[in-house]
């Protein structure tokens, strides 16, 4: 008798298990391919608790590693990536993206005009703006009191004022040095290919160099006081200054003189992605206004979704450092894609970093 019971016992236990199995099989995964820093945590929860899935969240911190990774199998193994404006037009040559099905996405209708008709995606055939920014310095107050706001402080040797980073992130570097030697940004004239190319040689000969650093090791590093100066996005500076008070009181962003460069990056489904209906529903549901103005106040970037401006935190709405100014704005560039001549900038940037 006794036997039979612990048979039966048995037998119920592994039905059970067997039950459970199935169960956890049946819960739907997103795969979220994002930026380093750039997602709040309970977005990701309500969204889970909300349509009963699993979102698995992987992350990279340049394009360039994002875009490797991708080719690299990537392509349907993730349900969701988010190229800048300078990378989707060859995102969409080489075939990496679907067409979003915007009969899923009515919470588009959000997004301000300003940003639905761009020349890298016209009429968002492919993808969503998700969040858009700057670049800037983030430097040590206290240990450079006289900083100026000069790109000259990272990229000029007779003008480096104490130890910095360089971004590991090939077009920002570059057009940032067009923009440093007064060139148009974009240029794809040799001379001005090369006049860049020498000048950041000479940079990272300066005995203040502290190395390249991707997206957000630069504020990690400024903060641990491994350099003085960083170049790093707007929001992530704003996130790193946040983190401490010590931080608030030691650093500060600025953006340069000379100007800088104005990007939108954006969230698409990769062309086999193993879950492309989710990922419709996850890029609606970041177009509800409440939570794109979640995810901007959390991360201190600026939104595209015209909704979502009531909701966004008052001081933010007015910080420059998020929302340029008319007169900043001015000064704004935008990257663009060169096609054929992408390259170009790539060699200059393997010739940089290997002398
Ligand atoms: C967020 C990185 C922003 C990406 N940590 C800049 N395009």
């Amino acid at each position: 008798m006794k036997q039979l019971v612990r048979l039966t016992l048995a037998a119920l236990a592994l039905t059970a298990s067997l039950t459970a199995a199935t169960h956890a099989e049946e819960v739907k995964k997103l795969h979220l391919y994002n930026w380093a820093d750039y997602m709040d945590p309970e977005i990701i929860k309500n969204f889970e608790t909300e349509y009963k899935c699993d979102v698995v969240e992987d992350f990279y911190d340049s394009a360039e590693d994002m875009m490797a990774k991708l080719q690299a199998g990537g392509l349907s193994q993730y349900d969701l990536v988010g190229p800048s404006n300078v990378n989707v037009p060859s995102f969409i040559r080489l075939k990496l993206l679907m067409e979003l099905d915007k009969s899923k996405l009515p919470n588009l209708r959000h997004l301000d005009p300003a940003f639905s008709d761009s020349a890298y995606d016209p009429g968002n055939k492919y993808t969503a703006p998700y969040l858009w920014g700057t670049i800037g310095l983030l430097y040590r107050k206290d240990k450079l009191p006289d900083f100026k706001p000069t790109w000259g402080a990272v990229l000029d040797a007779d003008k480096q004022p104490g130890t910095f980073l360089l971004l590991d992130s090939v077009r920002d570097m570059l057009d940032i040095t067009l923009i440093y030697q007064g060139k148009a940004i974009n240029s794809t004239d040799k001379g001005d290919l090369k006049a860049i190319a020498d000048m950041l040689v000479k940079a990272k000969k300066s005995k203040n160099f502290a190395g390249f650093e991707p997206g957000v090791g630069g504020k990690n590093k400024v903060a641990a006081g491994v350099a003085s100066i960083g170049i790093v996005w707007n929001g992530d500076a704003l996130q790193v200054m946040k983190e401490s008070e010590e931080n608030t009181k030691n650093m500060a962003f600025v953006l340069p003189k000379e100007g800088s460069i104005k990007w939108v990056d954006t969230i698409g489904i990769p062309a086999k992605a193993p879950n492309p209906e989710l990922a419709h529903a996850f890029i609606n549901y970041l177009y509800e206004p409440k939570v794109a103005a979640q995810l901007a106040n959390f991360v201190q970037y600026a939104t595209p979704n015209a909704a979502a401006k009531e909701f966004l935190t008052p001081e933010d709405l007015a910080n420059p450092v998020i929302y340029p100014t008319e007169e900043q704005q001015k000064k704004l560039h935008i990257s663009k894609d060169l096609g054929e001549q992408n390259k170009l900038y790539d060699q200059v940037w393997t010739m940089v970093k290997s002398r």
